[in-house]
C-alpha cells in the first residue's frame, strides 16, 4: 500500500492536488456539524502546502482544520481497488469520502493510504474532505508544549521542543490511484555486488493467492529476467546482472525493474550497489566515500514544508555547485519525489524519522513515543527501501538526555551514562527494530552536544552534532578548534567508528560583515566553516562532514532566532549564497 502510485497499462493515479477549499475548526464541532459533506465560509487553500504560510491569521494556528474538494472518479476505474492516498498531513490526518469517515493517521512527513472502492458514486462528483489537526502534545513525536521543558530557554513560541516551524497541513500530493483486484502491494530489492551482480526481488501480493509472474530488469542493453512463482502470494527471484555498471554517487547509473503477477505490474528504478563500514570508514561498493553536504530542512517562504518541484532542482543545484554528495533529512523524510530525485543525481541520503530532540526525561511520555518512533521507523523503511541514494537510517536527532545543560563540552562522564540508561534503552530499542526491518543499510543517531556518549554505541557510524564556537566557545574559535579536535580524537578512540559531523554552524545575518569577525557576520562563519573543514581533513575516521543548514529556515519566535528565523544557513533562505559557501567549494570542489 506504501508503493509510490505510479501510471501504467494496468494501475491509474489521478492527481487531485490543486486548490481545496479550508476552513479551521478551533471548537471541533466540524465531525458533529457535517463538514465533511462541504463547507460554508471556507476560504481557498493550495494542496499542498502548509496553511500557516498562506494566510498571516493562521501563522500561528496549530489546531484543527478541514480541507474540502469535489472530484469525479474516472469511469473507467470501475472493476478495479481505488485508494486515496496523501504523501503528507501534520500531524494527524482524517479523509472522509461523500460524508463518511474513511480512517485516520497520525505522525506527518509519511504517506498514507485508504481503500475506498465499494464507496466511490460513479458518474458524479465525490465530496473529499480531509481534516488535518496539528496540536502540540507532549507524548506525540517530535513533541511540543512539554511542562518546564528543559528547552524554554531556547524557546518562545510556539512551545516547540525542537528548532523550526511546525508548519501544518497537507504538505504532499493527494492522488487516487487504482490497482486490479489482485494487485502487487509491495516490492523489495536488495543488491550485492561480489563475487557478481545481484537484484534480488522479493513481491508480495495483496491476497495469498497461488500466481505467475516475472521480474525484468534493464538498461536498454542489459535485459535479464526471471519468472516469478507465487506460493501464498510472495514471490522472489535473483538476477544476475553481467558487467553491472554500478551506482553511485559519482555514477548514479539506474536499472528499470518491472514486476508483473496476477495481471498487475508494477516498475521502478533500482540502483546496483553495497554500503558497509570498515575501521574508520563508510563503503560504498567496497570503497571508502566521505558523506559531504548538509543538514537540511523542507523550507521556503510560502510553499513553507510543502512538496515544490522546482526548489528541489534548484537546491539540488546549489548543493552540487558546493561540491556536496550527501544529506541528511533533517529532521523528518522528506518527499518520495526528493528520493527520486537523490537516486538520479548520486546523492547519498542519511534518512531520519520525525524524532527530533525527544526529551529522555520525561520517562512518563516515552512509551507511546517509542510507540510512534517504531511507527514511523516501519513506515520510513517500507517507503524508502528500494532507493539507492538512501544509504542511512537515522532513528533520533539529539535525543534530550536528563541533567542537559546548554555549552556542555563532552559526555562520556559515566554518572551521566548510568542516569540516562532509560534513554539509551530506547534509542537501541529503535536501532534494533530499524536492523531488523533492512539489515542491508547502516543505523545511527545523531546526538546532542554534551550527551552521553554511550547512547552512540549501537550506531554503525557515530554522527554527532556539535557547536564547537557558536554555542560553546562562542567568538573564541582558536579554544573552539582545539576543543573540535580534542573530541573528535576522544571519540574515535572510545569507538573506533567512521564520525560524521551531522551539524556544525553558526547564525550569519546575510550581508552583514566585521573586522574583527565577530559572531553573526558572514566573515565568523566563513572561519568557522574554515577550521572545522581542517580540522576533519587532518583525520581519517570523519567520514562526512555536513553544515548545519544548507539554508536559513523558519524557526520558532525566540530571542535567539532573529525574525523567525535560523540563519545558520550557507544560503539565505530564497538562495543567496554567503560567504560561507565559498570556502566549502574550496574543500569540496577538487
Ligand atoms: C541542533 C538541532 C537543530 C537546530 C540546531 C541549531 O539538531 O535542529 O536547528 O541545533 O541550534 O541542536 O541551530
Amino acid at each position: 500500500m506504501v508503493l509510490y502510485p505510479i501510471q501504467n497499462n494496468v494501475r491509474n493515479k489521478l492527481d487531485i492536488s490543486g486548490i481545496w477549499d479550508f476552513k479551521c475548526d478551533p471548537d471541533w464541532v466540524g465531525e458533529k456539524e457535517g463538514w465533511a459533506n462541504g463547507l460554508t465560509g471556507s476560504r481557498l487553500m493550495a494542496v499542498p502546502g502548509s496553511w500557516n504560510e498562506q494566510y498571516d491569521d493562521l501563522f500561528g494556528y496549530l489546531d484543527l482544520a478541514w480541507y474540502v474538494k469535489k472530484v469525479y472518479v474516472p469511469s473507467c476505474w470501475q472493476g478495479q481497488r481505488v485508494f486515496i492516498r496523501v504523501g503528507s498531513a501534520v500531524y494527524l490526518g482524517t479523509v472522509y469520502l461523500n460524508g463518511e469517515k474513511i480512517g485516520s493517521h497520525e505522525g506527518g512527513h509519511l504517506p498514507f493510504a485508504f481503500e475506498i472502492t465499494g464507496k466511490i458514486k460513479w458518474g458524479e462528483e465525490n465530496v473529499i474532505a480531509i481534516s488535518v489537526e496539528n496540536v502540540l502534545k507532549p507524548e506525540r513525536v517530535p513533541s511540543g508544549n512539554m511542562p518546564g521543558s528543559d528547552m524554554s530557554m531556547f524557546m518562545a513560541t510556539p512551545k516547540t521542543t525542537y528548532d523550526f516551524y511546525p508548519f501544518s497541513g497537507i504538505h504532499r500530493p493527494v492522488v487516487l490511484y487504482s490497482v486490479p483486484q489482485t494487485y502487487i502491494e509491495d516490492v523489495t530489492v536488495v543488491t550485492t555486488i561480489e563475487p557478481e551482480a545481484q537484484v534480488k526481488v522479493t513481491v508480495k501480493l495483496n491476497a495469498t493467492v497461488d500466481e505467475k509472474g516475472s521480474v525484468q530488469l534493464t538498461d536498454g542493453k542489459t535485459n535479464v529476467r526471471a519468472d516469478l512463482t507465487f506460493a501464498a502470494g510472495a514471490a522472489e527471484a535473483v538476477l544476475t546482472v553481467q558487467n553491472a555498471r554500478l551506482w553511485s554517487d559519482k555514477d548514479p547509473y539506474l536499472y528499470d525493474l518491472t514486476v508483473t503477477g496476477a495481471g498487475d505490474s508494477y516498475s521502478l528504478k533500482a540502483g546496483i550497489r553495497t554500503i558497509a563500514v570498515d575501521g574508520p570508514h563508510i563503503m560504498l561498493n567496497g570503497k571508502p566515500v566521505k558523506l559531504n553536504g548538509y543538514g537540511r530542512h523542507e523550507d521556503f517562504p510560502a510553499t513553507a514544508k510543502a512538496l515544490n518541484l522546482p526548489l528541489i532542482v534548484k537546491d539540488y543545484q546549489l548543493m552540487k555547485w558546493t561540491g556536496a554528495n550527501a544529506y541528511r533529512t533533517s529532521h523528518y523524510p522528506y518527499s518520495e519525489e526528493e528520493m527520486q530525485v537523490a537516486d538520479r543525481e548520486g546523492m547519498l541520503i542519511i534518512d531520519e524519522i520525525p524524532a527530533v530532540s525527544l526529551q529522555m526525561a520525561d520517562e512518563a511520555n516515552n512509551p507511546e513515543r517509542l510507540r510512534m518512533c517504531l511507527q514511523q521507523i516501519e513506515e520510513m523503511i517500507s517507503r524508502d527501501k528500494n532507493h539507492p541514494a538512501v544509504v542511512m537510517w537515522c532513528v533520533a536527532n539529539e535525543p534530550m538526555p536528563k541533567g542537559f545543560a546548554v555549552g556542555a563540552a563532552s559526555g562520556s562522564d559515566a554518572t551521566k551514562e548510568d542516569m540516562n540508561r532509560p534513554g539509551k534503552e530506547f534509542l537501541d530499542t529503535e536501532m534494533a527494530r530499524a536492523r531488523e526491518l533492512d539489515p542491508t543499510r547502516l543505523v545511527t543517531i545523531v546526538t546532542v552536544m554534551g550527551g552521553p556518549q554511550n547512547w552512540m554505541e549501537q550506531a554503525d557510524v557515530v554522527c554527532m552534532n556539535r557547536y564547537w564556537g557558536w554555542y560553546t566557545l562562542g567568538g573564541q574559535l582558536d579554544k573552539a578548534r582545539e576543543g573540535l579536535g580534542a573530541e573528535l580524537d576522544q571519540v574515535w578512540d572510545r569507538f573506533h567508528k567512521p564520525i560524521i559531523m551531522t551539524e556544525f554552524g553558526a547564525d550569519t545575518i546575510p550581508g552583514y560583515h566585521g573586522k574583527p569577525d565577530v559572531m553573526w557576520t558572514e566573515e565568523y562563519q566563513a572561519q568557522y566553516i574554515r577550521f572545522h573543514m581542517e580540522e576533519a581533513e587532518a583525520r581519517e575516521f570523519v567520514a562526512g562532514m555536513q553544515v548545519w543548514n544548507f539554508a536559513d529556515f523558519a524557526a520558532v519566535q525566540s530571542l535567539m532566532r532573529v525574525g523567525g528565523i535560523n540563519h545558520k544557513g550557507i544560503f539565505t533562505r530564497v538562495r543567496t549564497p554567503k560567504m560561507a559557501a565559498h570556502v566549502l567549494r574550496e574543500f569540496w570542489v577538487k
